[in-house]
């Protein structure tokens, strides 16, 4: 499991700090590794290496005046590995799904991706915070999924967001974890608008960041 940590905070007065667990999600060979190292470390390599399990990255980012440290946990979306990136699902703040836009079946499994987060992360009601991420915009030539058809699928999922990534071009990339991090927030202030007797339980939950800090959140 790697734990590396790269920090990106630039000197600008913030209110308050964050730690959000952010949890990729995919078929394998998406691109989920690249987006993870493209965004944290600026690297984009054409060498494969499937992942094995899990791994995880630190980054710290301003949005909006506040410090959020994202800890990015990237799976391995190989079916044989399901029973042991399972189990560090719990805890998640908010999902980035990702699929290649040049692999239909990736766009497919869309659904099953989402059954399994829901499942393992002991998800309330279904509902939860989603970036989906169309990876793989550069190969223009060999694209199979159309912008219409994730449209239409977009549009039966709440709380999604869409965008199209290219780690290898770094396009879009940073843009969709700042994505993550407003979506988590919308989606906190629209459950705590439902539900306004949450708002204690909102305040700092030391146990709950002190667990999530923990490398393995099983
Ligand atoms: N053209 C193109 N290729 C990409 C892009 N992102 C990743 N790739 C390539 O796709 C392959 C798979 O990338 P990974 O990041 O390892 O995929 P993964 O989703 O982490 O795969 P698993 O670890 O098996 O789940 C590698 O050869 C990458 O170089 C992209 O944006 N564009
Ligand atoms: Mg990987």
């Amino acid at each position: 499991m790697s734990t590396r940590r790269t920090t990106t905070i630039q000197s600008q007065p913030h209110s308050k700090a964050s730690f959000l667990k952010v949890i990729l999600l995919g078929d394998g060979l998406v691109g989920k590794t690249s987006l993870m190292n493209r965004f944290v470390t600026n690297k984009y390599s054409e060498t494969l290496l499937r992942t094995i399990g899990v791994e995880f990255l630190n980054k710290d980012l301003i949005v909006g005046g506040d410090v959020y440290t994202l800890q990015i946990w990237d799976t391995a979306g190989q079916e044989q590995f399901k029973s042991l990136r399972t189990p560090f699902y719990r805890g998640s703040d908010v999902c980035l799904l990702v699929f290649s836009l040049t692999n239909r079946e990736s766009f497919e499994n869309l659904e099953y991706w989402k059954k399994e987060f829901f499942y393992h992360a002991d998800v309330q009601n279904n509902e939860f915070p989603f970036v989906l991420l169309g990876n793989k915009c550069d190969a223009t030539e060999t694209r199979v999924v159309s912008r219409e058809e994730v449209d239409q699928f977009v549009s039966t999922c709440p709380n999604m967001e869409y965008y199209e990534t290219s780690a290898k071009l770094n396009e879009n990339v940073e843009k969709a974890f700042i994505a993550a991090i407003e979506k988590f927030k919308k989606f906190e202030e629209d459950a705590l608008n439902r539900d306004p007797f949450k708002a204690d339980d909102q305040k700092v939950d030391l146990n709950k960041i002190r667990k999530k800090n923990r490398p393995c959140s099983c």
